[in-house]
């Protein structure tokens, strides 16, 4: 018997075998993700955004109230002028407000107030995180831990991304009120992530960077 409104799990036990060799290929092909910044004007047909998109839409969320709205541009124009406005606060950020000890850890990524990616990349993809919902008795209502479910719903999406053979770079223009404007979304939402994505440009490049060991990353208490 089950609880009314709920249903059974669809589950299937996989053999020990299976899952060893699963967290193993998974994990491999995770680590062979990489963020460029060098993207190529071949275009990406549609669907493949869609599906990205139902991938992150799959995210646990607090309260499942799904507080994600993601936009994802093709136009041309509507891309040219995020790219005008994000160089402009880009600019100010590398100029003036970006402290020693944030400049010194950037430099290594050869990151710039230029962002060729928001033009170069055929789809860009900005998540807005929903703080508010509106209730059916037509108030306005918070959501919760809308900040976690929108960063494990990117996270899917960056991975879905991946997955299917393409690239993405998480851009954080800041301050990046000037998306709600030029997008057009109401107050509730607020820009998180700007998400080109494409194919790699053919000259693409990475930082030669390594990743942080188990050992550095985790702690296991065992029984
Ligand atoms: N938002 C800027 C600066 C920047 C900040 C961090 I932390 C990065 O990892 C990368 C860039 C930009 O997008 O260039």
């Amino acid at each position: 018997m089950v609880e009314k409104g709920f249903i059974p799990l669809a589950w299937t036990e996989l053999p020990l075998r299976e899952m060893e060799e699963r967290s193993r290929s998974i994990y491999e092909q995770m680590n062979t993700r990489r963020t460029t910044r060098h993207f190529s004007v071949r275009d990406v047909p549609r669907q493949l955004i869609e599906h990205a998109i139902l991938c992150a839409g799959t995210a646990p969320s607090g309260a499942h109230l799904q507080p994600w709205t993601f936009v994802a541009i093709s136009n041309h124009d509507l891309k040219q002028r995020i790219r005008k406005a994000a160089e402009e606060e880009e600019r100010k950020t590398y100029e003036d407000r970006m402290p020693l000890a944030w400049r010194e850890v950037l430099e290594p990524l050869g990151t710039d107030a230029i962002k060729e990616h928001l033009t170069d990349a055929p789809w860009v993809v900005v998540l807005f995180r929903q703080s508010k919902r509106l209730r059916s008795n037509g108030e306005w209502s918070p959501t919760y831990y809308s900040n976690e479910s929108c960063g494990i719903a990117a996270g899917m999406f960056i991975h879905a991304i991946h997955h299917m053979g393409l690239v993405t770079l998480t851009h954080t223009p800041s301050p990046m009120g000037f998306l709600r404007e030029i997008l057009a979304r109401p107050e509730h939402e607020h820009a998180m992530l700007v998400l080109p994505v494409g194919y790699p440009a053919d000259s693409a490049e990475v930082p030669d960077l390594q990743r942080k060991t188990l050992e550095e990353i985790s702690v296991f208490f065992e029984k």
